[in-house]
């Protein structure tokens, strides 16, 4: 009987699901709000608003994107309604427990997007051990307002646990039927949203190519985002097992056989027999070079260093979510790593022609030196893969003054350098003091900056004028070991320091006051790249635009090991005609002439293409080839590493 009476205690037999949906439907709203992403502009009222008006009157908005609602309201439903089906003691239970686990997604999430702009993803989540090691960084990503996702939590979990205990539920309380009607709504809530991701949206290249998390979830949500990401590492996890297509296999050939050979043949082999060390400085960005804060130099070694050794001016970081362990991926394999996740953690098995196996193959000796956790970034997993001969992790390292995520640079350097291994050798050496969030004891603040307002920007200068003096003494070891006039060394950064906000005091810090969006854009990627050779040889500034993927070429030719044969996609940085773009994580890519900027899809055309030297927007034509050329070579990219294509032809 469908009375008055009925249909309250259908109701009320919902209410706990239905408190159960809004909060968390809150919270994903919430996280838009805090991380200024998709509709938060309209503000709650607005949001709410919206939906109203696009359920009545089927009005939509750019600013609310209705399949990302239905996306997310079909997913909580779809994965929940079956609880429904249980008495009513267990579903407040279940729905309790659903609320925290949702709620710690959601959260981490928050977390992770304050520090690397998206979002954990599943193979991040295989991961977790590491948590325990930058818990100083979570810390100081957490903010006040955050208690916002848990406050729920703390009221309802006495009221459940009073209810539990005091009341006594009715037996025929299960809501069968009330349960198959949501298991609709919530498959034609999802099957809308996704219907519009794939139809109006782009969603089959968003989602096959990857192109960034962030463009998955504007459009899907992170319920939806959460759910590709998942379908993503699966289906990687089975392709890596069954290898590439065969067309995927020919389109690598092809794409080698048709790379122009790309060698300077006056400085090929210049070096030969030479040792290489090559420090990868963590976070160092290039606007400190050559720049002063209250009339004193930030990077006075570096600056000096700047006349007796190449500098590229224009050299770029390609890292993605892999920060650290990418960098170290693009220079050491020269490949692109993922759209996401990093090759360390998920193909931490597959073979790279890597400098260290290449050097290794021409009798150098080869080591890897990090003062920190082994099992980090999996590196204990891939070095020895690698082809290095000796890793020498945190428990390596004898105690010394910490600083940040642990011992200072001055050490791991001075110390690293008696670990070396004799000659000809082969020394990766990956730094760690200016590691986000640049805090370090009062101590050691020798720059004066009280004139900048932004802490964070502050910290970093510190810490950075700090590496400074630790790259000088590890310099000085070098020369009274006799090892400065016997090998290559090189100093580059490994990533962008997370500080740079456009038109905000950091941001026109890095770009000497200009508001011009271009400058902008070249300076928040741009680390500065150090090639030292003995009696500083070619030393001068380069202007040739060129990123990490592009180590391995440059120095294994100097060294006089050809890479024509090689799957490498990088290019010597010596040989500047005809150049291949620099293409950045999330498929921003520039040539030097013209940068590109991807719209929120795959569609090319919805991009935007600047000119560099007029500082200018173009017709987006313009960055046609760049564009199709940069697509390309990540494609070949992820197949190769993906497809295991190195250990396959073994
Ligand atoms: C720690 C270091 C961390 O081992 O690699 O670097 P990150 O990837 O966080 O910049
Ligand atoms: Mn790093």
């Amino acid at each position: 009987m469908l009375s008055f009476k009925n249909i309250s205690l259908l109701l009320l037999g919902l209410v706990e699901w239905g408190i159960f949906l809004v909060l968390i439907m809150y919270k994903l709203f919430l996280f838009a709000t805090l991380t200024e992403t998709v509709f938060y502009s309209e503000g709650a009222f607005g949001f709410i608003k919206n939906i109203f008006l696009f359920l009545f009157y089927g009005q939509t908005f750019n600013y609310l994107r209705h399949d990302l609602v239905l996306v997310s309201f079909g997913f909580l439903t779809l994965s929940t309604f079956w609880i429904l089906l249980f008495k009513r003691r267990i579903r407040i239970i279940l729905l309790t427990i659903a609320n925290g686990l949702l709620t710690l997604l959601i959260y981490a999430d928050l977390i992770h997007y304050r520090y690397f702009g998206d979002f954990t993803s599943f193979a991040e989540l295989t991961q977790l051990n590491q948590v325990r090691d930058v818990s100083d960084s979570i810390i100081s990503l957490m903010e006040w307002k955050d208690l916002l996702f848990w406050i729920d939590l703390l009221i309802i979990l006495p009221i459940v646990i009073f209810v539990l205990k005091k009341v006594t539920f009715p037996n025929a309380d299960r809501k069968i039927f009330s349960a198959l009607i949501f298991l609709f709504i919530g498959w034609f809530s999802l099957a809308q949203g996704m219907f519009q991701f794939y139809f109006d949206h782009g969603g089959k290249g968003i989602v096959d190519k990857m192109i960034s998390d962030v463009t998955v979830y504007n459009h899907v949500g992170l319920l939806g985002y959460h759910y590709f990401d998942a379908r993503r590492f699966f289906k990687d996890l089975y392709v890596s097992k069954k290898g590439i297509s065969s067309k995927q296999k020919e389109q690598i050939i092809e794409f080698f056989r048709d790379k122009e050979p790309k060698i300077n043949k006056e400085t090929f082999g210049l070096m030969n027999g030479k040792n290489l060390i090559v420090v990868q400085v963590e976070a160092l960005q290039d606007f400190v070079i050559g720049r002063k804060v209250s009339g004193i130099e930030i990077t006075p070694f570096l600056n000096r260093l700047k006349e007796e050794s190449m500098y590229f001016q224009n050299f770029f970081h390609q890292a993605g979510q892999g920060r650290t362990s990418d960098a170290d991926f693009l220079a050491n394999a020269s490949l692109y790593p993922l759209s996401s996740g990093s090759v360390f953690v998920r193909f931490p098995s597959h073979s790279f022609q890597t400098m260290a196996k290449v050097l290794r193959e021409n009798g150098y000796h080869t080591s890897v030196h990090h003062a920190f956790e082994a099992g980090f970034w999996n590196r204990n997993i891939v070095y020895p893969q690698w082809g290095y001969g000796d890793f020498y992790s945190k428990e390596d390292f004898q105690e010394g003054e910490n600083i940040g995520w642990g011992l200072e640079d001055k050490e791991f350097l001075i110390q690293s350098v008696e670990q070396i291994p004799e000659a000809p050798f082969y020394s990766f050496l990956i730094t760690l003091t200016s590691h986000h969030p640049y805090t370090m004891p009062e101590k050691h603040h020798k720059l004066n900056v009280n004139g900048i307002n932004d802490a964070l920007l502050r910290d970093y200068l510190q810490s950075i004028h700090y590496v400074d003096r630790a790259l000088e003494e590890f310099v000085s070891v070098l020369k009274r070991k006799g090892l400065w006039d016997n090998s290559i060394v090189v100093f580059y950064g490994d990533h962008d320091a997370g500080i740079l906000n456009e038109g905000e005091e950091s941001g026109l810090f890095a770009t000497e006051g200009s508001q011009n969006h271009i400058d902008f854009l070249l300076e928040k990627n741009k680390v500065p790249l150090f090639i030292h050779l003995p009696g500083n040889a070619l030393a001068g500034t380069y202007d040739t635009y060129g990123g990490q993927v592009d180590l391995a070429p440059t120095l294994l030719h100097l060294l006089g090991v050809s890479t024509e044969e090689f799957y490498y996609i990088g290019e010597d940085l010596l040989f500047s005609e005809n150049r291949h773009p620099v293409v950045f994580a999330g498929q921003e890519m520039t040539d030097g002439h013209v940068w590109y900027t991807p719209g929120d899809d795959s569609d090319f055309y919805k991009g935007k293409c600047y000119d560099i030297q007029s500082k200018q927007q173009v017709s987006v034509e313009a960055c046609y080839t760049v564009y199709k050329q940069g697509v390309a070579e990540t494609e070949i990219s992820q197949n190769i590493i993906i497809g295991n294509w190195i250990g396959n032809r073994k």
